[in-house]
């Protein structure tokens, strides 16, 4: 009996998790490549719907959003440090985030939703400090690769 009700279970299960996922962001004092002070994704894509959840994984961390650097109707939030902080997206477009006491080291991440960069200069215009900045700035360009077309033959090949 247990057999013929597990495909049933995994359907419902499977079906809600297309819905809208919980994506996972650790704050790190290292993480696997020996890099310092870091969020474990920097550059996070999601959909809308989905939630983003920044876990305290080491001490001293923290995860916000930052003014000016989020979509429009897209409300912000700011966790406060060693505690646990989830980010609804309602919007598409790009986030900053940074950890506010080591954004100057780099410890900022970059969110995509929906694929949508229209306010990529905004992004820029926040100027975030140090390492955070130049950081923020290389993940606005991963995001550029990464939705850029992946052959040129979609184009005009008709
Ligand atoms: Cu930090």
């Amino acid at each position: 009996m247990k057999n013929l009700l597990l495909p049933a279970v995994l359907l419902v299960a499977s079906s809600v998790a297309a819905h809208a996922d919980t994506i996972e962001v650790e704050m790190l004092n290292k993480n696997e490549a020996g890099e310092r002070m870091v969020f474990s994704q920097e550059l996070i894509r999601a959909e809308v719907g989905d939630i983003i959840r920044f876990i305290p994984t080491d001490k001293s961390h923290n995860a916000q959003s930052v003014k000016n650097a989020i979509p429009e109707g897209q409300e912000g939030f700011r966790g406060k440090i060693n505690q646990v902080v989830e980010y609804e997206v309602t919007e598409t477009g790009l986030t900053a985030v940074v950890c506010l006491p080591h954004q100057s080291m780099g410890m900022v991440a970059l969110i995509v939703v929906g694929d949508d960069l229209s306010n990529a200069e905004q992004i820029l215009a926040a100027r975030i400090p140090g390492k955070g900045g130049d950081k923020i700035e290389a993940l606005l360009e991963d995001a550029r690769e990464a939705l850029a077309p992946t052959e040129d033959a979609s184009d005009q090949s008709s």
